[in-house]
């Protein structure tokens, strides 16, 4: 009997002694033996590489030393660390995404499923490099898999690989709900013919896919084709791989959201029902195809973009015939909404030396091609100045959102100076492009020649606002307001400021743990349309399906009642009463049209800086060409001061209330409120507040202090900070 039979026999022998297990077999044995040997074979060579110095280093410590040196966590958003220590985890990433492709589908047998690897360390430095994976329907994979992802990605025996892989069985078994009899069945099918793909209820073949794509860093290719590798250990016969190169990761969600979309739609609408099923396979195929190629994401949020900028030439001449009453109203109801969208200065944004940059030259390219095939002018009501591309230097050094927005710089590089900002429109992304702020910064002559510069940030917190308070009013204008909610979900990093303005101006807020998947939920568990944003700038609106179609039909009806009103105010042109209803039937149109526009400029599988500037930029026009300082201006931020603290173990800390107050170690809480109430602060200061966290990301507790001068700030986290050290240095 071979070793791995052996294996197999002990483990099944080890389940049937307990009582619990019902998950056995998720995985076909055949590649989880294949994969538990290609990892122990990984250990045994590249694994100099992936334990490398710190294993050298600690050579003289205790054994668990060693691997608490080295384990790397699922941190906020995946794997992240140092590039030459990622290998061995794109490879299991990549086993990890084509079993979640081939088996987490909820079971509904007319799905073909998808799921995506991500290679990006995202804002991180260019020495890094990370995975994000991707569930079905183009979300982050669900937290029920972290805890099996984090267990296999650093187990490094045959038995902590087994142990691993039946915890991450019981997490797809739990996602396909109470379906597993079906998906085995499916299983079966599918390894008993000779085919490379899977049969669903109608007969149409379909295939599980893994969508790769990765960020511009250099490790970023050898990485996908580790986890490329990882992924076919599963065998060709039950996952597709397709690598879509040099992505953003907002992108790599979008193809596997539409890659969905696409053959939800095509059962639906039971496309090719007449042919036969080989020839619906091929009709399916291609669509999927069409749906997920890159044209199709970037043609979407221009064609969004457009519609949502969209001139109502009618409406233009109908104003001569209008009476004064009619043209108060309009005044105030409509040119509120629409302006002439031209007279925005140029957006100059700094893509993080990342692949923001390719993307928004695609994105460019796709609006001339617009231009020149229509002669469409709209599309000339973007311009856009791309700076700091991949090759002008190391990704996110000296730029990048998250260098703007932490150290509130415009950003500096050898390509281009701070000088090249000043005075301009700004937006500053991230490396993998999902986080956008925007900034100006503006050079004063001061009496002695010298120059001072005055930096504004417009943060993930004023993203919010404005597209909050832009989908209020036009939910209102469509007369949607009764039946959809909207709010804003935020984090703890929000400033004060944003939340006393949101409950001053009626915007219901709800406060979630930092990271996008939590602040996802929580808006989309809260409300109809829940507008989210980190400070960072990480964030979109989501809409709900049921908000969505009702969008659609109120539109249709609208529509309809539009072209019988016109008909009737064309057969009696000289009733006031009816010019007036018709006005309002085109505000509440034009409202439903613009809300239609935005779902389409918005990326609907997550938070997209590309999208995110379409939208911006769409509102500032539409709100008249909004300058920057207006925006900025809504309301002012208090003095904020962010640190961070190296401890020993970071994980003494643990956090309540959204982050927001801090249960463990006891008495760092306490502590806390005393140094915001002490004689540090001024006892009337309202707005003082402090909190800490372990980072998901680094090593390192975060200390957030905010107070309504910078002094009080300071004073504070050093207090904060010195709290820190004491409590968890033990
Ligand atoms: C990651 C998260 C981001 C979060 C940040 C916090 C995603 C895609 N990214 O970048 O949302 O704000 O981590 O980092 O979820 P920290 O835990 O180190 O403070
Ligand atoms: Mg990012």
């Amino acid at each position: 009997m071979g070793s791995s039979q052996r294996e197999v026999q002990q483990r099944q022998k080890a389940k049937a002694s307990r009582d619990d297990v019902v998950v056995v077999g998720v995985i076909p044995e055949d590649a989880r033996l294949e994969f538990v040997r290609l990892c122990c074979a990984e250990k045994n060579t590249a694994k100099s590489n992936f334990f490398g110095k710190e294993k050298e280093e600690e050579a003289n410590h205790t054994k668990k030393k060693k691997k608490k040196k080295t384990w790397i966590p699922y941190g906020t958003a995946g794997f992240r660390c140092d590039e030459t220590a990622m290998d061995p985890i794109a490879f299991r990433c990549g086993f990890i995404a084509a079993c979640v492709a081939a088996f987490s589908s909820k079971s509904s047998r007319k799905r073909t499923r998808a799921s995506g690897v991500v290679v990006t360390a995202s804002h991180n430095h260019a020495k890094d490099n990370g995975v994000k994976l991707v569930d079905g329907e183009g979300n982050v994979l669900g937290e029920r898999y972290e805890g099996a992802c984090e267990a296999l990605c650093n187990a490094t025996t045959a038995k902590e690989l087994h142990d691993a892989l039946d915890a991450f069985e019981e997490a797809i078994v739990e996602d396909q709900g109470n379906n597993v009899a079906e998906v085995k069945e499916e299983e079966e099918e599918r390894t008993t013919t000779t085919t490379t793909t899977t049969n669903d209820d109608s007969g149409i073949v379909v295939a599980p896919v893994v969508y790769f794509g990765r960020d511009a860093r250099e490790s970023g290719a050898r990485l996908v084709e580790k986890a490329k590798e990882g992924a076919k250990v599963l065998g060709n016969n039950r996952v597709e791989i397709r690598d879509r190169g040099v992505v953003t990761t907002p992108m790599l969600h979008y193809f596997v959201y539409a890659h969905g979309k696409a053959v939800e739609e095509f059962f639906a609408k039971e496309e090719g029902k007449e042919e036969d099923k080989c020839v619906r396979t091929e009709m399916l195929r291609k669509k999927i195809d069409v749906a997920t190629h890159e044209a199709a994401y970037f043609e979407r949020a221009a064609v969004g973009y457009l519609s949502l900028i969209e001139e109502d030439e009618e409406e233009k001449s109908a104003d001569g015939n209008a009476n004064t009453t009619l043209n108060n109203i309009r005044k105030n109801v409509v040119e509120g909404l629409r302006s002439n969208a031209t007279g925005l200065p140029p957006l100059h944004i700094d893509c993080a030396n990342g692949v923001g940059f390719v993307a928004f030259e695609k994105l460019l390219a796709v609006f001339d091609a617009i231009r020149e095939k229509s002669g469409d002018k709209r599309s000339e009501q973007i311009e856009l100045v791309l700076k700091n591309g991949p090759k002008d230097g190391p990704v996110n050094l000296n730029c990048g959102s998250d260098f703007v927005q932490k150290n509130q710089r415009a950003p500096d590089t050898a390509t281009c100076s701070r000088q090249s900002f000043v005075n301009q429109r700004c937006a500053s992304v991230d490396g993998d492009c999902d986080r956008l702020v925007y900034f100006s910064i503006e050079e004063e002559e001061e009496e002695e020649n010298s120059s001072k510069k005055n930096f504004l940030l417009c943060d993930g917190d004023k993203l919010s606002i404005l597209l909050a308070f832009f989908l209020i009013e036009q939910i209102f204008l469509a007369g949607l307001a009764h039946k959809i909610s909207l709010g804003i979900a935020h984090t703890a990093y929000s400033n004060g400021a944003f939340t006393k303005f949101c409950e001053k101006n009626g915007v219901e807020t709800v406060c979630a743990k930092t990271g996008v998947k939590n602040v996802h939920k929580a808006a989309e568990e809260n409300f109809d349309i829940g507008v989210y944003f980190e400070s960072n700038g990480h964030g979109t609106a989501l809409f709900s399906k049921k908000t969505v179609e009702m969008i659609e039909k109120e539109l249709v009806d609208e529509l309809t009642r539009m072209s019988l009103e016109q008909e009737r105010n064309r057969r009696n042109a000289s009733s006031s009463s009816k010019s007036l209803q018709s006005v309002i039937l085109t505000t509440k149109l034009k409202a439903l049209l613009t809300l239609k526009a935005t779902i389409q400029t918005i990326n609907p599988a997550i938070g997209d800086a590309i999208s995110s500037v379409l939208l911006i930029e769409g509102i500032l026009r539409i709100k008249g060409n909004m300058p920057f300082a207006e925006w900025h201006a809504m309301y002012r931020d208090l003095p904020t001061k962010q640190t961070k603290v190296k401890v020993k173990d970071r994980t003494v800390i643990e956090c309540f209330d959204s982050e927001r107050k801090c249960s463990k170690p006891e008495g760092l809480q306490k502590r806390i409120d005393e140094i915001l109430s002490s004689s540090v602060s001024s006892s009337t200061d309202s707005s003082k507040r402090a909190f800490v966290r372990p980072s998901g990301t680094e090593d390192i507790v975060r200390v957030y202090v905010e107070a309504s001068d910078a002094e009080t700030c300071e004073k504070i986290c050093t207090k904060v900070e010195e709290a820190v050290v004491e409590f968890c240095s033990f």
